[in-house]
């Protein structure tokens, strides 16, 4: 039968990798063709992306993908959200792109919030205000540079940047821009308000598109440097979050959650609509667009982040251990003495996580984790109490029970945390598939070419992946 090979560049906070799909009409088969690292770039007390390397190192993915394996119909870029670069009126990147852990918006927060308070913003928007928010970014940016006013032609979120990079189409996808802070709720337009309380211009955001609109073709002088075709370039569900969701293999949907393990862990539910609620701005709760129509309740909880700083500030002291090894060491302490909440904000800066957690189980008069692995016991523990929690808020907010959680991403290759997040929550839970953003990357890619009915989505991911289920033993819930 006929197969159609695509391939999908999914880019993370800590790495990004070129995956390879191959679709036969009933299931898809994915191989990693190329993964690097995703390192950022410390600068006189400021933190950026590293545009140039990650451009690279796509190239160098899209090379490996064409060699190997000759004809490919397209690609399609997802990125994690917020974060954004300037084109000037030549089209070139002015300057490097923030990290959103650059501090710089700290000094700007208390201006932008008497110009629009964070309970306004949730209600036009559906966005939980955060510092890391492109609002804030981008008020922040033009405080300190108001140049950028007429240096800048437009911004483009990351996805659409290396889109543009890769195509020479500037556009901005709408599930990549709905993490922006700056569009009206469930609409995928720019708030006037919004823009107009700030006064940043609206003709900062270039021409919206669909998530999964084909944008243009790899530019001639990339097909001639890397030996490929003029490979199609589609602008997919362009948000990592977005993707990871649109590769869920739901059975049903009625009362099914997900959480997303990455560097962020996001815990949240599809809706049909934004859900503006004040209990839902009060537990912290954002709206995000999905592929297709539909709305995406969730919270961010810091993540796998406390494990790779923690994993990263051991290896820089002469011990160096891989993931795998670390949740060994978990598995073989018992339940964790200490707890603490991943979203307290000592823990969002990169530093030293162990000495930061110790820290604060001191200063919050718990016992302070002793050896390595309990001190990842803490981490994980901490983390699956934490989705727990959320999954309650969920079921509070949204009035419906949620039975089953299904948990995507890389963080699922930790199963001690999967075993511990069924008996936090007393869900089942079931996992897969890992490259879950990779994965939606691809099917948006197919639905967009026409080749795919997105409704079969879920029974096509379901019949790619081993998916693994875990019920709860230590019911924690209490009933
Ligand atoms: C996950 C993610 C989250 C977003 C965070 C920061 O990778 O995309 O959805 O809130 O990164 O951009």
């Amino acid at each position: 039968g006929k197969r159609i090979k695509l391939l999908a560049v999914d880019l993370g906070a800590s790495s990004g990798r070129v995956i390879l799909g191959t679709y036969n009409g009933s299931s898809m088969v994915t191989e990693e063709v190329h993964r690097f690292a995703n390192t950022p770039v410390q600068d006189s007390g400021h933190l950026y992306w590293n545009v140039p390397a990650l451009l690279q190192e796509i190239k160098q993915g899209i090379k490996l993908a064409c060699q190997a394996h000759g004809e490919i119909t397209s690609l399609s870029v997802d990125t994690w959200g917020v974060d954004y670069g300037y084109l000037d009126h030549a089209g070139k990147l002015l300057d490097s792109p923030y990290h959103y852990r650059d501090q710089r918006m700290g000094k700007y927060r208390n201006r932008l919030e008497e110009l629009l308070p964070p309970e306004e913003q949730f209600r036009l928007t559906g966005n939980q205000p955060d510092p890391i928010n492109t609002l804030y970014q981008l008020f922040a940016d033009l405080q300190e540079n108001p140049l950028l006013q007429e240096r800048a032609d437009h911004i483009l979120m990351m996805p659409d940047l290396f889109l543009y990079l890769l195509s020479g189409t500037a556009s901005a996808e709408k599930t990549i821009l709905s993490t922006s802070g700056l569009l009206d709720a469930g609409t995928g337009d720019p708030s006037s308000v919004v823009l107009g309380r700030l006064g940043i211009p609206a003709g900062l955001i270039p021409l919206r598109v669909e998530a999964g609109t084909a944008i243009g073709r790899l530019l001639p002088e990339l097909c001639a440097e890397l030996g490929c075709g003029p490979i199609r370039v589609i602008a997919g569900a362009s948000h990592d979050t977005a993707s990871a969701v649109a590769s869920i293999p739901y059975m049903e949907k009625e009362g099914v959650a997900f959480i997303s393990c990455g560097t962020w862990s996001l815990v949240g539910m599809e809706t049909k609509a934004p859900v503006l609620t004040p209990a839902s701005y009060k537990y912290g709760f954002t709206n995000e667009g999905c592929y297709g129509s539909g709305n995406r309740l969730l919270k961010n909880i810091t993540g796998l982040w406390l494990l790779q700083e923690t994993r990263r500030t051991w290896a820089e002291a002469g011990e160096v251990l891989s993931f795998g090894e670390l949740s060994t060491l978990a598995g073989n302490e018992g339940a964790a003495q200490s707890f603490i909440q991943p979203n307290d904000p000592v823990f969002s800066t990169p530093g030293d996580m162990p000495g930061r957690i110790a820290e604060y189980c001191r200063s919050t008069g718990q016992r302070v984790p002793e050896t390595k692995g309990a001190m990842v016991r803490t981490i994980l523990e901490s983390l699956a109490q934490s989705y727990a929690a959320a999954i309650q808020e969920l079921e509070e907010i949204t009035g419906e029970k949620v039975r089953k959680v299904h948990m995507v991403g890389g963080g699922i290759q930790n199963k001690l945390l999967c075993q511990l997040t069924a008996d936090a929550s007393g869900r089942e839970i079931i996992a897969g598939p890992v490259e879950a953003s990779a994965l939606g990357n691809l099917l948006v890619q197919l639905a967009a070419l026409g080749e795919l009915d997105f409704s079969r989505a879920a029974e096509i991911v379901a019949a790619s992946e081993t998916l693994t289920v875990y019920r709860p033993i230590n019911d924690n819930r209490g009933e």
